[in-house]
Formats: C-alpha cells, sequence, structure tokens
C-alpha cells in the first residue's frame, strides 16, 4: 500500500494541554509521526494540491484566522501556544472580532487544541498527505492508500478547531470523492473517540454515510456527540450512524459491532470508503480505555478490506507511542491480506 506523509507535519509541536484541571505533556506529539514513519520504511512526500480542496470542506474564515492565530498572539505580547478560554455557547454567530481570545473562542470547542508556530504548517502538511493517498487511488494506481496524517482531524468541523484536531483530512478526502463523481462515500470512523467533527460536516448530506465505533460520550470526550440517537437530518437523515461502546471494551466486544457496521455501508451502497484509523483503541493507550490487542488490528484491517471498497486510510488518534508503529502496520498488513 502506498503511504503518503507531508514533512511539514513535525512543524506542530505544542508545549503542553489542560488536562482533568492541570497542564500535562501535549499527548499529540511529533514523535507519533516519526514512529509511524519508521515502522512503515519506504513512504512518499505529499504532493501540494492547494488550498481549494481545503476550502471545500472549511469556511474562508477559520482557514485565515488558523493561519494567523500564532502570530496574532504574539502580536499581542504573549508568549508560548495560543489558547482560547471563552466559547460561545448560546447564540454562535458570525462576529468580526479583532481580540484574538475572541478569535480562538469562536473556532474552537474545547481548551485542549492549542495553536503553535508551526500548527497551520502541519495541518496543511497533513491535509495534502491525505490528498495525496486520494490522488493516488483516484487514478487506480491501487485499490487503497494510507495518509499518515498528524495532526489527526475527525474532531475539526467547517469553522472550529478541537480534540487534537484543526483541519478535517478524512472530510477533505471524503468531499472531494464526492466531487470527483465517486458517490455516494462512507466515512467508517474506528478512532477510540467520536468524530464529531466529521459527522457535523456531513450530517445534513445523503451523499456521505458517517459511520462511527467509539467510546461512550456519556463518559468520555467529546462528551455531547456520539450518542446511538444521533442519526442525521434532511436530506442526510439515517446516514449517520454511531455506535458508542463502553470501556474495557475488547476484541470479542468490538468484532461484532464491527461487522455489523460494515454490513451496514455495504447495504447502504457506498462506492467509495474513507477510513478513520485510530490506534487508540488499543490497550496500552494512555489517554483511552478500550483493550484491543496488537494482533487485532490485523483482523480489524481485512473486515474493512473485505468490503472490497476503493479508499483512503487516514491517520486520526493512537498515542501509546512505543506500540504505535507496530499498530499501524498490524493493521494495514490485515487491509493487504484482503485487498
Ligand atoms: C483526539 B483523537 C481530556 C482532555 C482532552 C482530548 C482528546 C482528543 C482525542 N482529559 N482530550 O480523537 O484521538
Ligand atoms: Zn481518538
Amino acid at each position: 500500500m502506498r503511504i503518503f506523509h507531508h514533512p511539514d507535519q513535525l512543524r506542530h509541536a505544542p508545549l503542553r494541554e489542560l488536562n482533568n484541571g492541570e497542564w500535562t505533556d501535549y499527548a499529540e506529539t511529533p514523535a507519533r509521526l516519526t514512529t509511524i514513519l519508521n515502522a512503515l520504511g519506504e513512504v512518499e512526500e505529499a504532493r501540494d494540491f492547494g488550498l481549494d480542496p481545503i476550502l471545500a470542506v472549511h469556511d474562508q474564515s477559520y482557514v485565515a484566522f488558523l493561519k494567523s492565530a500564532h502570530d496574532d498572539w504574539l502580536a499581542a505580547g504573549r508568549s508560548g501556544d495560543a489558547i482560547g478560554y471563552t466559547f460561545p455557547i448560546v447564540g454562535r454567530r458570525k462576529l468580526s472580532l479583532a481580540r484574538i481570545d475572541a478569535r480562538i473562542g469562536a473556532h474552537a470547542m474545547d481548551a485542549a487544541t492549542p495553536i503553535a508556530a508551526g500548527t497551520w504548517a502541519a495541518a496543511y502538511g497533513a491535509a495534502q498527505a491525505a490528498l495525496s493517498a486520494f490522488d493516488a487511488v483516484a487514478r487506480s494506481e491501487e485499490r487503497f492508500a494510507f495518509a499518515a496524517c498528524r495532526p489527526p482531524g475527525h474532531h475539526a468541523g467547517a469553522d472550529y478547531m478541537g480534540g487534537y484536531c484543526y483541519l478535517n483530512n478524512a472530510a477533505i478526502v471524503a468531499r472531494q470523492a464526492v466531487s470527483q463523481g465517486l458517490s455516494p462515500v462512507a466515512v467508517l470512523d474506528v478512532d477510540y473517540h467520536h468524530g464529531n467533527g466529521t459527522q457535523d460536516i456531513f450530517y445534513d448530506d445523503g451523499d456521505v454515510l458517517f459511520a462511527s465505533i467509539h467510546a461512550d460520550p456519556t463518559t468520555d470526550f467529546p462528551f455531547y456527540w456520539g450518542h446511538a440517537d444521533e442519526c442525521g437530518s434532511g436530506g442526510g437523515e439515517g446516514a449517520t450512524i454511531n455506535v458508542p461502546l463502553p470501556r474495557s471494551t475488547d476484541w470479542n466486544g468490538y468484532r461484532p459491532v464491527l461487522e455489523n457496521i460494515c454490513a451496514r455501508i455495504a447495504a447502504w451502497g457506498a462506492k467509495f470508503l474513507v477510513v478513520s484509523f485510530g490506534a487508540d483503541t488499543f490497550a496500552g493507550d494512555p489517554i483511552s480505555q478500550f483493550r484491543l490487542a496488537t494482533a487485532d488490528y490485523r483482523a480489524m484491517g481485512a473486515i474493512i478490506a473485505k468490503l472490497g471498497l476503493p479508499g483512503v486510510i487516514v491517520m486520526e488518534g493512537g498515542y501509546a507511542v512505543g506500540a504505535l508503529g507496530a499498530n499501524v502496520t498490524t493493521f494495514l498488513a490485515g487491509f493487504s491480506d484482503q485487498a
């Protein structure tokens, strides 16, 4: 399988995050990507497809904010990473506010997603890696390609960041697939956390099915989305599927749910598949509570590949850095066994 990345992805290195009331080391580190690339061996540098495919998902004003936020932070006399503290949960609307703190809050769903000096370059690079993987498949060079994205994307919406995510790499690929006539498209999200941003972007959209297996949001981030009764609306009614699972779920609990959700993707008639792959379902993940073993990722890859669809795998979470390389290569090996 061809694997894509962009060297700028390493430029995003926030210093710390607000976690359960304390400042802790930022879990979404550059070392995650280095580990994955080292384990994978032969990887290709992304091509640059420009801003247009990003702007097909994200608002122009949000992209402009992301680009300049860290400079604006420094210009306001601040140091370190830009981070917000006030969020408009009531009556959120487009206001053109100048103060950096107001602009961050208007474009963020949490206080755990800092903007550092290299954040925009890295997020742009990750999106280009995803687009490069899409391009390889769209040219029919291979049925599937892998984008070693980092920062991840699935919590980011059209005009907001959150959960370590800035640009929604999976949504950018799915939208690109739709615009190239590959509908209906399914996004299968197997990260430990619910992909609220991807869900939000396609909630009313009947061209893109969003299907996710994740930790029950009554106990885990992002709390407010990913509940089983969220099924889409308008033209997208029925095109959102959420299966929350309890903490401590292992492969015996996970596998039948994955098989069922794959059957629903097939029944829905998907022609193109985007996989949001997070290895934070791993038993040793420091911020997550499922119990998958490294070997289980081989079976997971095989079950998804058995759908027989063309598509792109984009990397989302996975924070057990010591095991991350093995977990990713094992997933891709299971995928290639079947492909
Ligand atoms: C990103 B991805 C919780 C602090 C916030 C954010 C988790 C983001 C996960 N104590 N944690 O889905 O892997
Ligand atoms: Zn996650």
